[in-house]
């Protein structure tokens, strides 16, 4: 828990069941621990959360309510329950670790009872000034009576939030003995003296104080932070005030559920509807606030440059995996919280438009401070500025432009102005009303269809020969929303807007799309370039040099139809682009046979939602390297079945010859995605990054609770 500010202190919690070595030690979201579950159950993203962790036998329960005051933000409060539950055998001793840490400015006081235990840390800092965090004694699990327990402290230094857990982990010695009265005696784990990191030469950054607990399950602990401006408190936040606190919160947090998505109502029953709280609830648990440089590489530069320190307050896909801002994934996450809190979503969309540089350009993956950093292999951390990413953002503002203040959207709208005009003039296609992502991957060779991680939608397969002739469609459409959202968002603050409808007709002009994207020999649209229909991986004896051992076989493109220019017969998410967002008018010929594909087994259906690409199509569930599995070549991907069938209900409602097939269509898949992601989390216990086409089993990272939460909205029907 911190601040929304830069080098803020952080409050946080460690774990070790006391039956392994160090190495057992939890501190942030790592898919690689196994934990069987873990999550946010109900958030508000303001004053209150719930959260449990289910980590081999151990159930760990952590709550947390804030109350305002003061000049500061006022007090909070924490409280872990840790009990035994579940098949596995939970250690018959646990430690919990609350710390307290710097990062970079204020300063903390331990405060130190019978030589082990910490009993409060005292501190200040830039944004919190004077304040007393608390540690109260263990309790049993209801609250009442104490608990055996050991006590152990540290007050360490890191070079940085980044290394705690290595500083924890490396003070941890097992010349302690856990010997309760009567009770059989028990070595454990404790934090001893640091003597510093191996090897770290790095200067020390953050103060840490961490008070370790280590008892018998079950039992409960609190910690209070009370803010020094603060006058007129009753009494601490902890025991039987926090008790009724939470269950104030916890009934507000089910009354504005049910009032903003009416689950409820609409017949869901309750099992359902804790799944779909766990959902948003871990989207705005996940939210961070981040400060630090991105590293950009521009064509005017040799080598990457970092940008000027800034900061960012946003959502993110998966606290485990991807724990930073994306600039395409944010536009669908802002679909949901924007419902949930539009104020918030307005302030976290102002954030990623202040990231914005002198051209326009606003970089797709934010990897701010020495965190963020921690978790990206180091190929990706580079942007390149004339890389572009889906401006899902758009599509959040639609949805909050009615309502949005005005002075908000003046401030806003030049911003909108120069993001719209850097994609109309970098990502201009080869002819007019055109356009194409820029950065395909280079070195064509080595990949079965060259990605274009620019688009989202990364191996989603397009022309074969990256050239400067080619026409991505999914961009056209982004383009056409763009226009439309920019138009309105002028009309409300009476500038002009007549360019942007200009530009809204031309892109959702239906002859001109039809001589630029229809592929008449697939029956599709579809996008256009260099492309060759023959194209396979064939695994090659690398060549060996003399005297050497031969090298491992490879995998090497092969190319047996040469490529012309002409339509990419590939028959997936990009060719219903124009009916995803909603640019075909309701009579539209070309609906009919896009509703046949998404409906067709052989091509875009599943029993668990649309998959991303036709089971006949060439490349359908192809690697693209030896390393690289199919990713957007068949999985079923949750934000594109969002905007499926959130066009799907208004071509539902229109009135034409397809309308009664779009509510066929709207009907089925909305309970083909809501009941897998449902049973998905019922049986794995999280969200996941995309589904199975196949089994609908969950793929990739989780819990990622990033546009995979969307599901909110469906079971809303809020579109
Ligand atoms: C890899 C590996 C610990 C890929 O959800 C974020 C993005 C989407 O924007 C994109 O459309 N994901 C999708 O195709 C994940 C991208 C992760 C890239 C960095 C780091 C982590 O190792």
């Amino acid at each position: 828990m911190k601040t929304r500010s830069p080098r803020a202190v952080v409050t946080g919690l460690m774990w070790l069941q006391q039956r392994e070595a160090g190495g057992g030690l939890r501190h942030t979201c790592e898919q690689g621990d196994g934990l069987a579950s873990y999550g946010w159950l109900r958030h508000d993203g303001d004053n209150f959360g719930v959260q449990e962790l289910r980590d081999r036998g151990l159930l760990l329960r952590t709550e947390f309510v804030k109350r305002h005051g003061g000049e500061h933000g006022g007090d909070w409060s924490w409280r872990v329950t840790a009990r035994p539950e579940g098949a596995g055998s939970p250690a018959s001793l646990v430690s919990l670790f609350f710390y307290v840490a710097t990062d970079g400015q204020g300063t903390l006081q331990p405060h130190v009872e019978d030589r082990t235990r910490l009993g409060a840390v005292s501190g200040t800092s830039e944004e919190l000034g004077d304040f007393r965090i608390t540690f109260l004694r263990p309790t049993s699990e209801s609250g009442e009576g104490s608990t055996y327990s050991s006590f152990h402290y540290l007050d360490a230094w890191s070079p940085g939030l980044h290394r705690l857990t290595d500083v924890v982990r490396s003070s941890l010695s097992d010349r302690f003995v856990f010997s309760p009265p009567g009770g059989p005696r028990q070595r454990f784990l404790a934090v001893d003296t640091f003597r510093g990191l191996p090897g770290a030469a790095e200067a020390p950054r953050s103060h840490l104080l961490l008070h370790q607990v280590t008892l018998r399950l079950p039992a409960r602990v609190e910690v209070t932070f009370e803010s020094g401006s603060v006058r007129d408190r009753r009494g601490p936040l902890a025991g039987p005030a926090l008790t009724a606190e939470l269950a104030r919160h916890e009934a507000a947090f089910e009354r504005r559920f049910e009032e903003t998505f009416g689950l409820e109502r609409k017949g869901f029953p309750p099992a359902q509807r804790r799944f779909a709280q766990a959902a948003l609830s871990n989207m705005l648990g996940g939210m961070g606030y981040f400060h630090g440089r991105s590293l950009v590489q521009s064509p005017l530069h040799e080598r990457p440059v970092p940008y000027p320190e800034t900061s960012l307050f946003t959502a993110v896909p998966s606290r485990s995996f991807f724990p930073r801002g994306f600039l395409w994934d944010e536009g669908f996450h802002q679909l949901l919280l924007a419902r949930w809190d539009p104020e918030l979503s307005r302030e976290v969309i102002a954030h990623w438009f202040d990231l914005m540089n002198a051209e326009g350009w606003i970089p797709r993956e934010q990897i701010l401070g020495e965190e963020a950093l921690a978790k990206v292999p180091p190929e990706f951390v580079v942007q390149h500025s004339e890389t572009a990413n889906p401006p899902t953002l758009f599509l959040a503002l639609q949805r909050l432009l009615g309502t949005a203040p005005l002075p908000y959207l003046r401030r806003l709208f030049p911003r909108l102005r120069a993001w719209y005009e850097w994609y109309n003039s970098t990502q201009a296609g080869p002819l007019p009303y055109t356009f194409r992502w820029r950065g395909r991957d280079t070195d064509p060779e080595r990949f079965l269809n060259p990605k274009t991680l620019a688009s989202g939608l990364d191996d989603y397969p397009r022309a074969s020969h990256p050239s400067a002739d080619e026409r991505h469609l999914d961009l056209r459409c982004w383009m056409a929303l763009a226009s439309q959202v920019l138009a309105e968002a002028a009309e409300r603050l009476g500038e002009p807007a007549e360019p942007y409808r200009h530009m809204q007709r031309a892109l959702s002009d239906s002859e001109l799309l039809e001589r630029l994207h229809w592929a008449e020999e697939l029956g599709a649209f579809a996008d256009y370039g260099n492309h060759s229909r023959a194209v396979g991986l064939r695994r090659e004896a690398g060549r060996a040099a003399p005297g050497r051992p031969p090298p491992e076989p490879q995998l090497v493109r092969v190319v047996r139809e040469a490529p012309r220019p002409r339509f990419v017969g590939a028959l997936g998410y990009v060719s219903l682009f124009p009916l995803l967002l909603q640019l075909l008018p309701p009579d539209s010929p070309r609906l009919a046979p896009l509703l046949a594909a998404m409906r067709s087994e052989k091509q875009l259906w599943t029993p668990f939602g649309l998959r991303s690409l036709a089971r006949d199509s060439p490349l359908y569930m192809q690697r693209n390297t030896e390393h690289d599995p199919p990713y957007w070549r068949g999985s079923v991907w949750v934000n594109i079945n969002y905007l499926a069938l959130r066009a799907l209900h208004a071509y539902g409602s229109l009135p034409g010859p397809h309308r009664e097939r779009a509510a066929e269509l709207y009907r089925e898949l909305r309970h083909n995605l809501v009941a897998n992601l449902y049973r998905q989390y019922a049986d794995s216990g999280y969200l996941w990054e995309h589904y199975s086409d196949s089994s609908g089993a969950g793929q990739g990272s989780h819990p990622f609770t990033g546009w995979s939460a969307l599901v909110v909205l469906v079971m809303a029907e809020d579109y």
